[in-house]
C-alpha cells in the first residue's frame, strides 16, 4: 500500500477552501492508502494566534476531519507537536537547504512584501514542512497548489541527504487536484479563499452558521454576461462556483455547464446554496457529537504513539548516519 500523507495548520476557523482542498480529498484517499494526517500546530506559530483561539481551532479542526468521513482507525491522525522528533529532524535538514532557496518560497516573499513585522519562523517553514513529509517516507503528499514548492523543496533535500549521506529518505510527490485545488475568495475571485482573512466576506466557514454561508453563494460577485461557462481567466467567479459545485456533487463541471443551458445566475446560485447547506448541516450534526467529552484526545494519543514510533527509529537513523550519534 501506497503512502500518504499531510497536514492543515490550525491557524484560523476552517473555511470551504480548507474542506474542498484539503480535508474532503483526504477522506476519499483513506481506503487506498497508508495515511498519516497531522494538524501542523508548530507551523501556525508563525503567526500571532491567542492561545484560547489556537486551542479551539486545534480541537475543531480534528473534529472536522472526523466529522467528515475521516476514520481515526484507518488513518494515523496525529498533532505534530506530539511528535518531538518533527523540530529536530527539522534542525538537521534546515542546516541543509540553502538561504537562497528559502528565500525563493512565494508564501515568504508574500509575508515579506505585505511589509508586517514577521519571525524568522516564516522563514524556515519549508525546512519544518519537510522534516514532517521525510520522516514518515510518504510516496504522496496532497496539497493546495501553494504548497507545492514547499513539498518540491521537500524532494530536493531528500535527494540532497540521500546523495550526502546514503539512500535514507522517500522521495514525494506533490498531488494537486484538478478541480479545487484553489477555491476563491466569493468576494474577489481573483485571490485565494483564505482562512486569514480578516474580513471574511467572501470566505465560508464550515462550523458557521448556515443561513450565513448559503448568503455568501448568493452575494458570490460573478460577471455581467450571464452564461454559466467555465473560463479560470475571464469568468474566475462563476468558474469558482461551478468547481465547488463539482466538488460536492462528485460532477463533472461540463455536466454542470450542460444542466444550466441558458438559465440564469440566480438559479444556478441558489441550487448550490441549496446543495452546500445540506453539506455543511451534515458535517456540523456529526461535528457536534464529536467534539463532546474524551473521544478527540483518545483519537490523538492513538495515532502519536503510531507516529512517534516511526518518527524515532527515523530520527535515530538519520543521526546515525549524519554522525550525532557516537556510538557506531
Ligand atoms: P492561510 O489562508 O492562512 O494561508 P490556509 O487555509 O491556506 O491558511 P492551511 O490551513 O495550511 O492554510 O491549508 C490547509 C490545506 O488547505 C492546504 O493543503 C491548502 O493548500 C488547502 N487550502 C487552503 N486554502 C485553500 C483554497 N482556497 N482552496 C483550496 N485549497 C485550499
Ligand atoms: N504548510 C502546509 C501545512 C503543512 C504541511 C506539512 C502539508 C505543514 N507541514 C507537511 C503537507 C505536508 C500548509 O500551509 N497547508
Amino acid at each position: 500500500m501506497k503512502k500518504m500523507l499531510s497536514g492543515i495548520k490550525p491557524t484560523g476557523r476552517v473555511t470551504l477552501g480548507n474542506y474542498i482542498g484539503a480535508i474532503k480529498p483526504f477522506v476519499s484517499y483513506q481506503d487506498e492508502y497508508d495515511m498519516y494526517i497531522f494538524i501542523a500546530n508548530l507551523h501556525s506559530m508563525t503567526v500571532y494566534i491567542e492561545p484560547k483561539e489556537l486551542r479551539k481551532n486545534t480541537k475543531d479542526l480534528i473534529a472536522l476531519y472526523i466529522a467528515a468521513g475521516l476514520d481515526p482507525n484507518k488513518v494515523t491522525l496525529f498533532l505534530q507537536s506530539d511528535i518531538l522528533e518533527h523540530a529536530q529532524l527539522g534542525w538537521y535538514l534546515g542546516c541543509m537547504v540553502g538561504m537562497g532557496d528559502l528565500a525563493r518560497m512565494t508564501q515568504y516573499k508574500d509575508k515579506l512584501a505585505k511589509n508586517e513585522s514577521i519571525g524568522a519562523g516564516i522563514f524556515n517553514y519549508p525546512s519544518l514542512m519537510s522534516a514532517d513529509i521525510l520522516m514518515y517516507d510518504p510516496d504522496f503528499v496532497p496539497v493546495g497548489e501553494d504548497q507545492k514548492q514547499h513539498v518540491e523543496l521537500a524532494r530536493d533535500v531528500a535527494e540532497k541527504f540521500n546523495r550526502r549521506y546514503s539512500d535514507t529518505f522517500t522521495i514525494p510527490q506533490p498531488l494537486t487536484a484538478k478541480v479545487g485545488g484553489r477555491i476563491m475568495d466569493l468576494q474577489d475571485p481573483t485571490k485565494k479563499m483564505s482562512k486569514s482573512d480578516e474580513a471574511g466576506k467572501g470566505c465560508i466557514y464550515i462550523l458557521d452558521d448556515i443561513a450565513v454561508s448559503k448568503k455568501k453563494i448568493m452575494s458570490a460577485v460573478t460577471d455581467s454576461d450571464g452564461i454559466i461557462a467555465f473560463d479560470r481567466t475571464n469568468k474566475p467567479g462563476i468558474s469558482n462556483l461551478l468547481e465547488i459545485y463539482s466538488i460536492l456533487t462528485d460532477r463533472t463541471i461540463q455536466d454542470i455547464v450542460n444542466q444550466y443551458l441558458g438559465v440564469g445566475y440566480g438559479v444556478f446560485k441558489k441550487d448550490l446554496a441549496e446543495i452546500l447547506g445540506q453539506e455543511l448541516t451534515t458535517i456540523q450534526e456529526r461535528y457536534q457529537e464529536i467534539i463532546k467529552g474524551s473521544y478527540l484526545d483518545d483519537v490523538l494519543l492513538q495515532g502519536a504513539t503510531v507516529a512517534r514510533n516511526i518518527a524515532r527509529k527515523k530520527l535515530a537513523k538519520v543521526e546515525r548516519k549524519i554522525g550525532i550519534t557516537i556510538k557506531k
